[in-house]
């Protein structure tokens, strides 16, 4: 799997209260983005709990995954979550997230993940894991809301698509980068892109 990052700290901030973690294993490649609330050490104290907390239970279930990053979260201001679940052995792509974590997935299908709302740590009840099929070439993008809503992958060229996730990740950061929040976007492929 290719991969592309970026992960800042709102201007003025030391610490970036967002984080991500990427794990392959197994044919597998785990992504996690994580936005907490607000900015600041706080922020950047609660989504580090949840990265604690996945680095060692990245084989458990999504579902198990996030029950178990909400326990870990409860003494924190809380956080938003998302999680991707690549199997290239399955060709399957499953995803669940609670808050405001987008997922677009650039894909022959129309594949739209969706968040529940939700603050993890916080105010959570339940976690909906959601599967779809996935091909070599798809592109799934997870992004923090230090992305603007505004952000469509229909704006960019098919030429442009087929770059490297990192170059992508760049780019869509600098165009649709909010400057009043942390910013997360983790871009990822297998293989070339199909057409
Ligand atoms: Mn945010």
């Amino acid at each position: 799997m290719q991969f592309g990052i970026v992960n800042q700290a709102l201007k003025g901030q030391n610490l970036c209260g967002d984080a991500c973690f990427i794990k392959e294993f197994e044919n597998k490649a785990l992504i996690a983005v994580i936005d907490g609330l607000g900015h600041g050490p706080d922020a950047a104290a609660a989504s580090n709990a949840a990265v604690e907390h996945i680095k060692i239970n990245y084989q458990k279930s999504l579902t198990e995954i996030i029950k178990g990053c909400h326990e870990e979260m409860k003494m924190t201001r809380g956080a938003a979550i998302g999680i991707a679940l690549i199997d290239l052995e399955s060709s399957t792509l499953r995803y669940a997230g609670v808050g405001n974590i987008e997922v677009r997935v650039k894909s022959r299908t129309t594949i739209r993940p969706i968040s529940i709302n939700g603050i993890l740590g916080y105010n959570f009840r339940k976690v909906r894991e959601e599967e779809f099929p996935y091909r070599q070439g798809d592109m799934i993008i997870l992004h923090s809301d230090g992305i603007s809503a505004k952000f469509d992958l229909d704006l960019y060229p098919p030429e442009f698509l087929g770059q490297h996730p990192q170059t992508i990740a760049e780019r869509i950061a600098a165009e649709f980068g909010r400057e009043t929040d942390d910013l997360t976007i983790v871009v990822a492929r297998h293989g070339k892109e199909v057409a």
